[in-house]
């Protein structure tokens, strides 16, 4: 059976506020990527994720849409736009956009209009509520800190922010609401974009009855009211049939706090509604009971059940996963979940080996094929990102020390992921001749493309390898999945089948020496292996019993 070209692709995610300046205004612009379009070429990547590039206030970069029509200025204009979607479909590498539909910013037309008056057109296009007894008409929490509802006093009710304050959500009840959105999504998709990342689009139905949450996973969590809701595969549906099904491209959904079974639902192929899912499970495994805002050590094992849950029930329901461990809202993977001293390459190309070796379609975040790190910030003034500086506000008000706080923000914020992406070891490290609008990591004279791209035994020719093994060995995609050694305290280590060869992938996960011992089950009397892939230059050719080094890496393939 021939599979959708999306299943075999390999995905860079680029945050344009931080890739690459080519006007010196201290943000990066659509020029920029153009520029560094042979570099993408170079790695292998199949497709760009560009995250929100619209017009917009930047209150959260971009996420917060006040025209969907026009690019951001200070980003380029649409006639640099078209030139990006000319130049990277020359190189066989195609665009996706980040699509923002389950609100708008308030500076946006349609909620202009909406708050100007009880009987405005618009004013069903976002969900507004009477107070109950002067309070918020529920008690949800806004993902960014504080209640979900702001009161206005235009028209003395509350409208409904998930996120920030200037975030409005939209009201998908209303039909009109809906259609104008699949519209907009036409008028790209006509342009000859190749496909959507459609944020956090899973709350877009929300239930309607608008009850206080009791509180069972925490005081105002609100989730259970809007995740998954009532009515979003049916929504999705309609989207896919009104949009997607029209055009030959890829569709991934954000799908927050959200459950296998409904991703099977998403990305069916049957149900019709997505291509893949981004769930985040296996990024919380340092947020103990479920907590974000506190420091806190990996748990291992829960990293390896997660994923390799997703793994298999996911193919065991006709489901696709979308493969990461890095996007613009996570710290950097080899800050958290690898070593980024003393290990810096081992861990980053030991953990880029266990992502991108699973079934799913993966997907890279700038920077992360040369192993960029968190930027460890020391001060408030150097964080931007509108969750860190609500939250130090927030955590301090609760009785945390300033030094707790940036000690938390250090580990968790998402500014962690969006300082500009390390060039070379010039000024601001090569990405702009300006003032930086958020500054560099100071590691970037030791980390950045140049050095790697220099260096035959690097990060990045790590990860290009990785493209290429997806593209040689069909397994990659199609094998099923399955976790060895599941309690090891130190070990990562699966198998993919497909009838007559495997793939062995083992992973070290810690500083320590471990023996790796391949189990019994599985019987290679009649196979014969080699190595594809491995951190360390000698690596034992023998899959069944070996020492692993410190995060030393491998993959055998077997036949
Ligand atoms: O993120 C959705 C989301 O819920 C997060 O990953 C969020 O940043 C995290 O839970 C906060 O702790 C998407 C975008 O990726 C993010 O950048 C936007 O801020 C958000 O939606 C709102 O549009």
């Amino acid at each position: 059976m021939t599979q959708p070209w999306w299943k075999k692709a390999v995905v860079y995610q680029i945050y344009p506020k931080s890739f690459n300046d080519t006007t010196g205004n201290g943000v990066g612009d659509i020029q920029g990527i153009i520029e560094k379009l042979d570099y993408l070429t170079k790695l292998g990547v199949d497709v760009v994720w560009l995250t929100p590039i619209y017009e917009s206030p930047q209150r959260d970069n971009g996420y917060d849409i006040s025209n969907y029509f026009q690019i951001y200025e200070p980003y380029g204009t649409m006639e640099d736009f078209d030139l990006l979607l000319t130049e990277a479909h020359k190189r066989k590498i195609k665009i996706i956009m980040d699509i923002v539909v389950n609100h708008t910013s308030t500076e946006h037309q349609w909620f202009i209009e909406s708050r100007s008056s009880k009987d405005s057109p618009y004013r069903d296009y976002y969900i507004w509520k009477d107070g109950k007894n002067g309070e918020p008409p529920t008690n949800w929490e806004s993902k960014f800190g504080g209640n979900a509802w702001q009161y206005d006093e235009e028209t003395g009710q509350y409208f409904l922010h998930l996120f920030d304050v200037t975030q409005a959500d939209l009201n998908w009840e209303n039909e009109r609401v809906r259609k104008d959105v699949y519209d907009m999504m036409k008028v790209w998709l006509d342009k000859g974009v190749d496909g959507f990342r459609l944020d956090v689009i899973n709350l877009i139905s929300k239930d309607q009855r608008f009850l206080d949450d009791d509180g069972t996973i925490a005081p105002g969590d609100g989730r259970k009211f809007y995740t998954d809701g009532p009515k979003i595969h049916e929504y999705l549906h309609e989207m896919n049939q009104e949009v997607f099904s029209k055009y030959d491209i890829m569709t991934v959904g954000e799908m927050s706090s959200t459950s296998i079974d409904n991703c099977i639902k998403y990305t069916h192929p049957d149900r019709q509604e997505l291509n893949m899912t981004f769930s985040f499970h296996h990024l919380k495994v340092d947020y103990p009971n479920g907590e974000k805002w506190t420091k806190a050590d990996f748990d291992f094992q829960k990293l390896k059940q997660i994923l390799s849950s997703w793994q298999v029930e996911m193919n065991k329901g006709g489901g696709w996963n979308a493969l990461f461990w890095c996007n613009h809202d996570q710290p950097r993977v080899v800050s958290r979940f690898g070593n980024d001293e003393k290990y810096h390459r081992e861990s980053a190309k030991m953990l880029a080996t266990a992502i991108h070796m699973m079934q799913g379609t993966p997907y890279i975040y700038q920077g992360e094929e040369f192993g960029m790190t968190n930027p460890n910030f020391e001060s408030i003034d150097d964080y931007r990102d509108v969750e860190s500086l609500n939250m130090f506000k927030i955590l301090k008000e609760k009785g945390m020390s300033e030094q707790e706080v940036l000690a938390i923000l250090k580990q968790k914020s998402r500014d962690n992921s969006r300082t500009p992406v390390q060039w070379n070891d010039s000024t601001n490290a090569g990405f702009t001749t300006g003032t930086p609008w958020i500054q560099p990591a100071a590691n970037y004279k030791e980390i950045n493309a140049e050095k790697a791209l220099a260096d035959k035994n690097s990060i990045f020719y790590h990860y290009q390898k990785l493209i290429g093994l997806r593209k040689d060995y069909e397994i990659v995609t199609s094998g099923n999945y399955e976790l060895l050694l599941d309690d090891h305290d130190a070990i990562f280590a699966y198998i993919r089948n497909n009838c007559d060869e495997k793939l062995l992938v083992v992973n070290n996960f810690y500083e320590k020496e471990v023996e790796f011992q391949l189990p019994e089950q599985i019987d290679l009397t009649d196979f014969s292996s080699k190595i594809l892939l491995s951190n360390y230059v000698d690596s034992s050719q023998n899959p069944k019993n070996f020492t692993l080094r410190p995060y030393e890496s491998i993959v055998y393939h077997i036949k």
